[in-house]
């Protein structure tokens, strides 16, 4: 396990320190919905553990990228999306502008957080 960065949002949301609606969480990572819709449903699915991209955890811990795909399936099909889209920005230039690792879940469904 690796340490929380001191100012990093989303490990503050791990935390629980600041809110966030969570869609669902695993032994390794958590969803929540982003801030700022881009897609009618739109989330974020980060591990646990601190790192600053999905390369930088894929070199610490391979299996966490796996963990990622595994609980971003579980929330876009218990929210009606069987087909949506992953996304990893990585980098500024790329539009990263949070460095905690994140993958995009986008789909067409807006969502049903109660069966979640
Ligand atoms: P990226 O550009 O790939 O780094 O995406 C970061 C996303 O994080 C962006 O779409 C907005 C979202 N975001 C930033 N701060 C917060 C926050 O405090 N809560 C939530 N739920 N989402 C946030």
């Amino acid at each position: 396990m690796s340490t929380p960065a001191p100012d990093c949002v989303f490990c503050k949301i791990v935390a629980g320190d600041i809110p966030a609606e969570v869609l669902g969480r695993s032994e390794h990572a958590i969803a929540f919905r982003d801030l700022h819709p881009q897609a009618p449903f739109h989330v974020l699915v980060a591990p646990l553990d601190h790192h600053e991209n999905a390369a930088a955890s894929a070199a610490a811990d391979p299996a966490s990228i796996g963990h990622l795909v595994a609980l971003a399936d579980e929330v876009a099909r218990g929210s009606g999306n069987a087909d949506y889209r992953l996304i990893a920005n990585t980098g500024a230039g790329a539009g990263q502008t949070v460095f905690h690792t994140h993958v995009h879940v986008l789909g067409a469904a807006p969502g049903m957080t109660e069966s979640l």
